[in-house]
């Protein structure tokens, strides 16, 4: 397996119009979960990807799990409990780029995990294991599975890949930074935002964020700076690489993840830092122009026409 991830995944409500909710009276049902999206990425793009997750047992809970399972996403260690509904979220659009979230996750399914449960042989066999900090945010059985996961990570040398992804509604700036600080002295590559490097390394400024995450112990980081592009460094090497500034943009949710799959993808290839966010950030500007958390998700085949590499026939 390449990538190994685990999270709690959302049937997420996508409203018909945009405005607030109060007036919204139909609703688009899809599957979103920042870390299923990134298993949902890597595996279009031709990589072996496994989840770990836990569903409530009910029409929602199967309706993911099919949903994953079509994606090629491995799901042999996704179960489906009794007594606690999965979770779901309404989105709110005001505008193509301000979306608001509202979760109903107080009693996912990951209430049920135990982490004697985690089966080390299945991880062991993956080459990244890739973490978000959503996961630990919605609840705190989810913190302890998280660092037994990652202490089995690093037994097992797998390379842990980090997107704090911080949600301010499911925890403050204080608690996330606290749990998510304790994290990373685990982690071989951060992927971080602008704002969330701020609440964690009290800095986006590039030069002292290249000195806040080497003093904690990373050589491989990517600050990814919206419109500015994504500033990289790798033992010492440092590149910056502009944006894709000229997408129309449908839904900016799952934009990060896209970048997270794209870069993961780029790891398992050996590429450099400078083709490796270049090639991240455009399966995010994929994922922006489809409405959907996951939707736009680029496979292996529109990758290689967006790259030139293939020609691309429409008609
Ligand atoms: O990154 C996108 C995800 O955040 C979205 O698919 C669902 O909000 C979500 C979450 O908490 O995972």
């Amino acid at each position: 397996m390449d990538i190994l991830t685990i999270g709690d995944a959302l049937v997420s409500f996508n409203p018909s119009t945009t405005g607030p909710l109060r007036f919204v009276n139909t609703f688009e049902r899809k599957v979103g979960g920042a870390e299923l999206n990134v298993a949902i990425g890597c595996s279009r793009l031709g990589l072996k990807a496994g989840w770990i997750s836990r569903l409530g047992k009910d029409e929602f809970g199967k309706y993911v799990y099919n949903f994953v399972r079509g994606e090629g996403v491995d799901v042999s260690q996704v179960k489906l409990v009794e007594g606690y509904p999965t979770s779901i979220y309404f989105k709110e659009l005001l505008s193509s780029e301000k979306v608001n979230s509202y979760y109903y996750r107080q009693q996912s399914p990951t209430l049920s995990f135990n982490i004697n449960e985690i089966d080390e042989d299945y991880v062991k066999q993956a080459k990244i294991f890739h973490i978000s900090g959503v996961f630990p945010a919605v609840n705190d059985v989810n913190k302890e599975v998280m660092l037994h996961l990652l202490k089995m990570a690093k037994k097992h040398n797998l390379t842990v890949t980090f997107d704090p992804n911080i949600r301010l509604k499911l925890w403050s700036p204080e608690e996330a930074r606290e749990t998510l600080l304790s994290y990373l002295p685990y982690v071989d590559v951060l992927l971080i935002g602008e704002e969330e490097a701020e609440i964690l390394l009290r800095t986006s400024e590039p030069d002292q964020f290249i000195q806040e995450v080497t003093k904690a112990g990373i050589h491989h980081a990517v600050l990814k700076q919206g419109e500015r592009g994504a500033t990289a460094f790798k033992d010492g090497d440092k590149v910056n690489v502009p944006a894709h500034n000229d997408i129309d943009v449908v839904d900016v949710i799952g934009a990060g993840d896209g970048f997270a799959a794209g870069y993961l993808y780029s790891m398992i290839q050996g590429w450099t830092l400078e083709k490796s966010v270049t090639f991240a950030n455009a399966v995010a500007a994929h994922v922006i122009s489809v409405k959907g958390d996951n939707e736009g998700l680029p496979y292996k085949e529109e990758m290689e026409i967006f790259l030139g590499k293939r020609k691309g026939i429409s008609r």
